[in-house]
């Protein structure tokens, strides 16, 4: 039988060909891949919660019942703080930035930004969801607590960033600024192992991915851009098919893999988009530049040149194949706000 190369030996062959590295980011990875098997062994028993009590309610153990997403938020907390190599921790389940104050982790030299369980709405119907993180070196001197300076550094300042999509399999797919890999979790023998490397985004596609719901709030040139979509053009593969799941990380792995757009524009409801910078927008960005597609914000706004002021910040998001977000670029252009 061959063996597939396991997350942990491809790190190892890529510190050989970095000899200066320290370590320190193969070790953060193993923390992030530790919470990953423990949410993912939680997500799949997800239904038997209603059996063993709701959230909120104690279990049979007498422990009170805690939601998924604060579940994979303690986790993946936790698991990062536990190896000292990470001086502070900004999440979409934490209102303020979290500084680890152990002497460790204090000389941490990486701050992480995560949504712990983005698309949580999903799980009481068993769909897929996912975590998504961005890792970056801090700016304070090391030794000294975490300040929110470390967390607001521009996109293209990332270290490294992906997502673990908990799907009709478990993987874990990221970016060090070296292209893009996936690992499939195999959990018989509780490893993440290498199965798409090098990934690719088509540089165009037929999907595009939006919450058609919004339409009417959405601007002019989304409008324009979603019509073209749906007119019939045999010649590039028009009308393009509509998919939307409503987990992020869900519709990124499925349009990075056949080719698509993702779109959450502007709208009434959320006049600057609903997705957070920080933590949805960023690694979304980085992964797919790396794949060879693109991410804006709007017309000649690129994701990861951002200047972050706030934590918790909101941006619209057009990200996928270059080409299909060359188009949506063009009309938003023709049809400025
Ligand atoms: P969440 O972080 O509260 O889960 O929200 C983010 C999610 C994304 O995963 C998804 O693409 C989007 O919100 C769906 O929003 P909507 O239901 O408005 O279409
Ligand atoms: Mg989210």
């Amino acid at each position: 039988m061959e063996i597939t190369k396991t997350h942990g030996e491809f790190i190892i062959d890529a510190q050989h060909e970095h000899p200066d590295a320290s370590g320190e980011l193969s070790s953060l990875f193993a923390s992030i891949r530790l919470a990953a098997k423990i949410v993912h062994r939680e997500i799949n028993k997800a239904g038997l919660a209603d059996i063993t009590g709701a959230a909120g309610a104690e279990n049979v153990q007498g422990e009170a019942q805690q939601k998924l997403d604060l579940y994979a938020n303690d986790k993946f907390k936790a698991a990062l703080e536990a190896r000292g190599v990470v001086c502070g921790l900004a999440s979409e389940e934490e209102e303020h930035l979290v500084s680890f104050d152990s002497a460790r982790c204090q000389k941490g030299k990486y701050i992480v930004l995560m949504d712990p369980l983005d698309g949580s709405s999903n799980i009481d119907v068993n769909v897929s969801v996912g975590t998504i993180f961005s890792i970056y070196h801090r700016l304070t001197p090391v030794g000294t607590p975490a300040k929110e300076e470390d967390f607001l550094q521009p996109g293209n300042k990332q270290v490294a960033a992906g997502y673990i999509i908990y799907g009709s399999s478990t993987m874990l797919v990221y970016t060090t600024g070296q292209g893009v890999n996936g690992f499939t979790y195999d959990p018989s023998i509780g490893v993440f192992c290498l199965s798409n490397p090098d990934m690719r985004a088509p540089k165009t596609g037929t999907i595009y991915s939006v919450n058609e719901g919004n339409y009417v709030h959405f601007p002019e040139g989304i409008k324009k851009y979603i019509k073209y979509c749906q007119i019939e053009d045999k010649a590039s593969n028009r009308p393009y098919t509509s998919r939307y799941i409503g987990s992020l990380v869900a519709d990124f792995h499925r349009n990075l893999i056949k080719g698509g757009i993702y779109m959450y524009p502007t709208s009434t409801a959320y006049p600057n988009g609903k997705l957070r910078l920080l933590y949805e927008c960023n690694p979304m960005a980085f992964l797919i530049e790396q794949a060879g597609g693109r991410a804006i914000a709007g017309p000649g706004i690129r994701i990861m040149d951002m200047v972050p002021t706030e934590l918790h910040q909101r941006a619209p998001l057009y990200l996928g194949s270059s080409r299909m977000v060359d188009e949506v670029e063009a009309r938003m252009v023709a049809n400025p706000e």
